[in-house]
């Protein structure tokens, strides 16, 4: 009998969460689906069933739920995650709250598989996992000495208010999400502004990539870019490798790994973008070229579903990795 809760699951990675259930055929007894108060008693479809959502209370997270997938923001994370794990329950978490704690594990299921020190695993932030993705085939070939990110990360990443000051943006309607206007714009800055001079998504791409990569002391930058796309985040990845290799070479890393698609014949105008790579599972890579400014160094051009591996999916395969296990630990 396995219980499990999604909670957020009206929002914009919740709905795809339950889309995740199908395609990763999650075996669940029983399901029940939390929201904020506003959108409890919306009725939802998952695997052919409709539910109604419950509004999430403390009192909840006690009924005994074997596994709880959350996106609901880290406030909410921060109070009822513990909740949960004290009721019993393994639950994986979407927001930024628990990834750089000590004993909590940060999961990319291709790359790193959880100690479970704590009963709460970590889903990292969507632009980190699809440049790790990237990124392991490459250290375990050559190994890594220094990665530098740009990324161009969709509107769909802040959830409905992206989406909507994008969409009203092209009417004319001033942004209620962010600080400009996002239609015809292009802006440097995604969460908050830290101390330093870093915004708090760069500082997660550059913190979380050496916790996956289990590499504290790699060199790693980044400059995070809002951008007037709907959906799917593209990275411009600038790498240092440890020795040096061919072009050649480092394309050949990336063939026949089934979780990512190489795209890179520019003589036919064929690199990976975000419309191509939005409802795909696979991060794309492509452009790979050497940069001639630095030794060992090159560049790699990544798009993937933010939604999807940069979210549902990588939350929805850390779900199902983790219920195998334990099925197999219980005979
Ligand atoms: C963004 N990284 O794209 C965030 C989503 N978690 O804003």
């Amino acid at each position: 009998m396995v219980k499990v809760a999604i909670v957020g699951a009206t929002g914009v990675v919740g709905s795809k969460m339950i889309e995740m259930f199908e395609q990763y055929e999650i075996a669940a007894d029983e399901l029940v689906l939390f929201s904020s108060p506003r959108s409890a008693g919306k009725e939802v479809q998952v695997q052919g069933r409709t539910y109604t959502v419950r509004e999430l209370t403390e009192e909840a997270t006690k009924e005994g739920f074997d596994y709880v997938i959350m996106s609901a923001g880290g406030g909410t994370s921060k109070q009822f995650a513990p909740l949960f794990e004290e009721g019993g329950a393994i639950v994986i978490d979407n927001s930024s709250q628990w990834r750089m704690h000590e004993d909590i594990d940060l999961i990319v299921p291709e790359i790193n598989r959880p100690a479970l020190d704590r009963r709460i695993i970590a889903n990292p932030n969507c632009s980190t996992i699809q440049s790790v993705v990237a990124l392991q085939p490459l250290k375990e070939k050559f190994g890594l000495k220094r990665v530098h990110y740009t990324t161009y990360q969709a509107v769909s990443g802040s959830g409905v208010g992206g989406l909507r000051d994008l969409e009203e943006g092209a009417k004319g309607e001033a942004p209620t999400t962010y600080p400009h206007p996002i239609h015809d714009n292009v802006l440097p800055h995604i969460d908050v502004f830290l101390e330093d001079g870093y915004t708090k998504e760069e500082r997660k791409m550059i913190d979380e990539t050496q916790k996956i990569l289990s590499q504290p002391d790699l060199a790693v930058t980044a400059t995070c870019v809002r951008v007037p796309v709907t959906n799917s985040h593209a990275v411009q990845i600038n790498v240092t490798l440890d020795r040096d290799a061919t072009v050649e070479e480092v394309r050949e890393v990336f063939k026949g790994i089934p979780h990512i698609k190489l795209v890179d014949n520019p003589e036919n105008n064929e690199y990976p973008t975000p419309l191509e790579s939005t409802g795909k599972s696979e991060v794309f890579v492509g452009r790979i070229r050497k940069d001639e400014s630095l030794d060992n160094t090159f560049h790699i051009w990544c798009t993937a579903d933010n939604l999807l591996k940069g979210a549902a999916q990588n939350t929805v395969q850390i779900l199902k990795m983790m219920m195998e296990t334990e099925s197999v630990q219980n005979g």
